[in-house]
């Protein structure tokens, strides 16, 4: 029985499927997020910062809370109660996000920092045991720098080779050019399911299909993926799967690899201590299972039950419903930003999540990016972490609005307005 202190949605299996496709109530939702409640620089917030993380709504700060004041302490090691109720709610988010990204078993869920750190568990693991000099990892001319930095240091450490996909004008790749990439040197696809700089959703399950064709496994980076489509690890095939929480609604400093349990099973530990082991003697120490193998240390305890009031809130919405509303406001900014002259988005693929990313002639991002604010509009400038899609379409940064399922279709009006009148700052 749950005390009413008790973090609540621990056996809500109900929760785990997904809502009939419905029209979102967005005020309703809205106001479920006291940070949305607020004025900027005398002007209500509208933030248009989703990618790079979005908010929280009661549910999760509430969850945060609770466990803090009623349950806490630290997991797997306790007899007493307060032990056996975290480790208890722990546990119960691995579930939770077992399901939600349809894994076949909870062992198959490592909660890590987040996806950066998770990608560095592959390279460091799978990477180092499987690879050696000369073979390729093949990733995509859009991917993040978590996803190629730690091949870099695979590559200075092992002499491993990368070789990239290339890109197209709107900001995608083809099937072709994917299988164009593959050679009997390729050990590991790693790609991203959705670019955080150009919105582009790339088509996972048909290259995981062609690279298990070959006995390649492919890792996906879908920190961009998860918050906005219905995610099934079991449909798209692949062997690794990494994202964040806090783009999801989650909080910051967790974060999930899913990994076959096959897979994981065959892999060294990542880090060395607490919690990873099976049994330590000076002489010899053996590892637990997946996933406590990977899991060394006192882990981000909150964070992970946090991961699953979050998911609990997403997965009551329908991940399909926030997909449909998403979509929307992307067509509806897609069309609003492209009336205003000089304005040019970056990243128009067909296939696109709810991500705008744009220039200005005349008017460099931080100069926009600061007027906005002035008027209350939160948006991202820079290279997003993804200096080779800029050096790509030959520009030093964009600005970049991303939507989540709170925006609404007048947010992005006060864009548009914020936008027409720095241009006319500009050309004063
Ligand atoms: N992969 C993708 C596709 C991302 O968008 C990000 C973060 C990461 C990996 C890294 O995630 P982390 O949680 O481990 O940091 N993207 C962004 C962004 O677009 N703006 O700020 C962070």
């Amino acid at each position: 029985m749950n005390t009413p202190h008790q973090p609540q949605p621990t056996n809500d299996t109900a929760a785990t499927a997904q809502a009939p496709s419905k029209p979102l109530d967005v005020e309703k939702i809205r106001a479920d997020f006291p940070i949305l409640q607020q004025e900027v620089r005398g002007k209500s917030l509208v933030y248009l910062d989703n990618a790079a993380s979005g908010q929280r709504p009661k549910h999760v700060i509430e969850t945060i809370e609770r466990v803090y004041e009623h349950d806490y302490a630290n997991i797997h090691r306790g007899v007493h109660t307060l032990s056996q109720r975290s480790t208890q709610a722990y546990e119960d988010a691995r579930v939770k996000v077992q399901h939600f990204i349809n894994a076949e078993s909870e062992k198959e869920i490592v909660f890590t920092r987040g996806t950066t750190e998770a990608i560095n568990l592959v390279a460091q693991t799978f990477g180092r045991s499987r690879l050696k000099a000369g073979d390729e990892v093949l990733i995509s001319t859009m991917e993040h720098h978590s996803n190629i930095v730690p091949w870099q240091i695979l590559r200075d450490e092992i002499g491993i080779v990368l070789k990239v996909i290339p890109i197209d004008e709107h900001g995608a790749f083809s099937l072709e050019d994917f299988k164009a990439q593959l050679t009997e040197e390729t050990k590991l696809v790693s790609v991203m399911h959705v670019s955080n700089a150009l919105g582009t959703v790339n088509p996972i399950k048909e290259m995981t299909a062609i690279a298990h064709e070959r006995n390649i496994p492919v890792l996906v980076d879908g920190a961009q993926a998860v918050p906005h489509l219905a995610v099934d690890v079991q449909d798209l095939d692949c062997d690794f799967y990494a994202f964040s929480a806090h783009k999801m609604c989650g909080p910051t400093g967790v974060g999930v690899l899913y990994g076959k349990f096959k897979m994981l099973k065959s892999l060294p530990p990542y880090q060395g201590g607490g919690d990873m082991i099976e049994n330590v003697t000076f002489e010899k120490t053996t590892y637990a299972e997946p996933p406590a193998r990977f899991e060394a240390g006192t882990p981000n305890i909150v964070g992970g039950i946090a991961l699953g009031a979050a998911i609990d809130y997403l997965q009551n919405l329908g991940m399909d419903n926030i997909a449909a509303y998403e979509h929307e406001l992307l067509e509806y900014g897609t069309q609003i930003l492209s009336e205003i002259p000089g304005l040019r988005i970056v990243g128009t693929a067909p296939n696109k999540a709810s991500v705008i990313s744009f220039v200005l002639d005349g008017i460099h991002p931080h100069d926009l990016g600061t007027i906005l604010d002035n008027d209350g509009v939160a948006i991202r400038t820079g290279h997003h972490c993804a200096q080779p899609v800029m050096d790509f379409f030959k520009v030093p940064a964009t600005a970049r609005a991303s939507f989540a399922f709170y925006n609404t279709k007048e947010e992005i009006d006060r864009l548009a307005e914020a936008i027409r009148k720095a241009i006319k700052i500009f050309q004063m």
